[in-house]
């Protein structure tokens, strides 16, 4: 057949094995040959049935991503989606791995699905900024209803074999030898006969689809939107599918698939899926990583829990070291409160819970974690604190071991130098909370080994974590960014701008939410703590401070909290105050747009990055990217700010940069050399 694609025989059974490593994507090469196979295989009178598997880890995991954008070369997917429904014979998908995307539209151009037990199945184009073009959109809700088919493809979330049996979306789930269960399945199939009905015909879902319920279920989904369109296309194509003749529905899919694949919003979101792998990918050729089965935390604290959380979360025994038995039983109680509260969500089951807390050990002897592979320090932001927790590590670490630190700020060359063994010491940067955020700023000191480094790189994606990595400076990538994002959010409130004005301008932008309301939700001490430290100053949020407004933990920071503790509610004290800071500084308040807001924070914010990329602390612009998507919460929609400079125009960043340069004399409006450059070439690389 072809190097992409075999068909044997098994008696009166045909296989189609799709072989395109790494993940059997729908390439050309792939489609090309899958099409003149099964129309070989519909006309051959000696075949019964046709089951079409998979080699490798993994059944189709969608069309090819990376063909997007391009001319479409034929057969398209959904022809050969057409061509497998004119099929008289019974035609079985046999899934094992992941069948997303485009994989799970050719599953259901089958007249039947079976999954190995451990299967993942889904339609999960809308975060690519895409929906389902293959059918699914239309096929989908006539196997499991419409509101189900909505949350899949709306979500983009996987379900599991189970689930999807249960749901009617595949007929069978086997453990053990996928391809011969499926023979067996498709020869006892055939052996009772037809007529076999294409999933286009069938209605297997609820009668009537109660579109009411199904209105009020999108128009929630859409709320979660922000912006993006994806998820509001994705909606309108199954409502289609239940609203319209079976034709008509698939060809709205089909318009409404081609003008998201030309979107900005997809482009960037293509941009970020390849550049999270990407970033996991760090230079040099078969570097031997370091063997990691137990875990040492230092610190039980907020942070210190939540990572080793974490680490319980991705199967790893922990040892969790803390000062003293009482302070080490709160951290330990802490943990077990968020295992009950994710029992009570139902996220995790109540024995799962009982075996991850069977994970850890608590100790207040350092000499406990001598067997540990990989020690992670979580302890007060202070050098000297963190020298002599290193101090004690390198005394008592076994060979080899990684010696990790979770600052955010300071010189990890300088602890690796407070150690004997600076080759094994490194920074790994979680966020908060650190068993939820995805995001993992991965700190190279300057003698870091790249052994250490490949070790924790590949341990990341173990535990479900999207890392990057970085070199030394203050704040690495994400924190020294935000701290040029935010370096003018004082002067615009001093200049007329409120809380809810800037942060209004934020959420429009397509973030969760804008600078203020953050600066509540993390506790506006934090940062205090830190501008005292460093002998900084920001006159409103000081004051703030000073009286104790820390934020949502004080119900009051740059909003009131009392309704309920998360709601915001501009605060006219506030605004007094600032008008009263402006005032003592002879400022007189005017009228500030939001074009200026975003101006004068998230221009300084790539501008930064580029200076970043200068100075070799992120290998890639899109390294930037992962940084922003996965740990700030950078609207993926916009790619990123690094990306988003290219959609926004790096000549209109730097005109716009200079005035303000010009106006100010601020240092964050200075343009960087690289961002003149990339406004001439289109590119971030810096031909270092
Ligand atoms: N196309 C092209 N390349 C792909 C790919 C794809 N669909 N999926 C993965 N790769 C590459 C990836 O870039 C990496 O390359 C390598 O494979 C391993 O991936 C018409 C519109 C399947 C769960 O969204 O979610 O179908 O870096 O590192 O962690 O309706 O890959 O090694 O050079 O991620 O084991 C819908 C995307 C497409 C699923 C495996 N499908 N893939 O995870 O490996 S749109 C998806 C994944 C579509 C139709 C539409 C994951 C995975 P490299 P990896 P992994």
């Amino acid at each position: 057949m072809s190097d992409f694609l075999k068909v044997s025989r098994d008696g009166d059974v045909a296989i189609v094995t799709i072989d395109n490593p790494p993940v059997n994507a729908l390439s050309f090469h792939v489609r090309e040959p899958l099409m003149q196979a099964l129309v070989g295989l519909r006309d051959d009178p000696t075949v019964a049935a046709i089951v079409i598997a998979c080699a490798g880890r993994t059944f189709v995991a969608g069309a090819d991503i990376t063909e997007f954008g391009k001319p479409v070369q034929q057969p398209e997917l959904r022809a050969i989606v057409a061509t497998l429904e004119t099929i008289a014979k019974p035609t079985i998908a046999a899934i094992h791995g992941t069948a997303l995307g485009g994989g799970l539209e050719l599953a259901l151009g089958c007249h039947f699905r079976v999954a190995d037990a451990g299967a993942k199945l889904g339609l999960p184009e809308v975060k690519l900024g895409l929906l389902p073009g293959g059918g699914g959109t239309v096929r989908l809700p006539r196997l499991v209803g419409a509101v189900k088919a909505l949350k899949m493809i709306v979500s983009g979330a996987l379900i599991g074999a189970e689930e999807a049996h249960a749901a009617g979306l595949v007929d069978a789930v086997f453990k053990g030898d996928l391809t011969t269960h499926a023979v067996n399945f498709a020869r006892e199939i055939a052996r009772k006969g037809g007529p076999f009905t294409p999933v286009r015909d069938r209605n297997d879902g609820p009668r009537e689809t109660d579109l009411a319920a199904f209105d009020a279920e999108a128009a929630d989904l859409a709320k979660k939107a922000r912006g993006l369109e994806a998820p509001i296309a994705c909606a309108q194509a199954v409502r289609n599918a239940v609203t319209l003749p079976f034709d008509e529905a698939l060809a709205a899919e089909r318009a409404l698939f081609v003008e998201l694949v030309a979107s900005d919003q997809s482009r960037a979101q293509r941009h970020l899926f390849f550049a999270e792998r990407e970033a996991a990918k760090i230079p040099g050729k078969d570097i031997i990583k370091r063997r990691i089965a137990r875990i040492g935390i230092i610190g039980a604290g907020t942070m210190g829990g939540g990572i080793a959380m974490a680490f319980a979360n991705g199967g790893y025994s922990v040892t969790l070291l803390e000062t003293s038995q009482e302070v080490l039983q709160r951290g330990l109680g802490t943990i077990d409160k968020n295992y009950a509260v994710s029992v009570t969500r139902g996220s995790l089951t109540e024995d799962a819970k009982w075996q991850r807390l069977a994970q850890f050990t608590g100790s207040t002897n350092y000499a406990d974690l001598a067997d540990c592979d990989l020690i992670v320090e979580a302890v007060f932001e202070d050098m000297a604190v963190k020298k002599e927790v290193f101090g004690k590590l390198d005394a008592v670490a076994k060979p080899g071991a990684i010696l990790a630190t979770n600052t955010s700020y300071l010189d990890i060359n300088e602890i690796a130098a407070s150690t004997s063994r600076p080759q094994d010491v490194l920074g790994l940067h979680f966020f908060s909370p650190a068993n939820v955020m995805k995001l993992l700023e991965i700190v190279r000191a300057e003698k870091t080994a790249p052994e250490a480094l490949a070790t924790v790189v590949d341990l990341a994606r173990r535990i479900g974590k999207v890392a990057v990595v970085v070199g030394v400076c203050h704040g690495f990538v994400g924190n020294r960014m935000l701290a040029a994002r935010g370096a003018e959010s004082e002067a615009l409130l001093l200049e007329g701008a409120t809380p809810r004005q800037i942060d209004q301008a934020f959420t429009d932008f397509g973030w969760p939410m804008g600078p203020f309301q953050m600066g509540d939700l993390a506790g506006l001490d934090i940062g205090w703590r830190n501008r005292k430290a460093r002998g900084q100053t920001a006159v409103i949020a000081d004051t703030l401070c000073e009286q104790g407004r820390f934020g949502q933990k004080t119900g009051r920071g740059f909003y009131l909290y009392e309704a309920s503790e998360r709601t915001p509610v501009p605060d006219p004290q506030v605004e007094a105050l600032i008008r009263d800071k402006a005032a003592e500084k002879g400022i007189v308040p005017r009228a500030i747009g939001a074009e200026e807001i975003i101006e004068r924070t998230l221009y300084p914010l790539v501008n930064e990055g580029a200076k970043i990329l200068e100075e070799g602390i992120a290998a890639r612009a899109s390294d930037i990217d992962v940084v922003w998507a996965n740990g700030y919460g950078f609207p993926v929609g916009k790619g990123g700010p690094m990306f988003w400079a290219g959609l926004e125009g790096p000549a209109k960043l730097i005109e716009r940069l200079d005035h303000w340069h010009q106006r100010t004399g601020k240092d964050v409006f200075k343009v960087a050399p690289l961002l003149r450059r990339m406004a001439e070439t289109g590119s971030w690389e810096t031909g270092g």
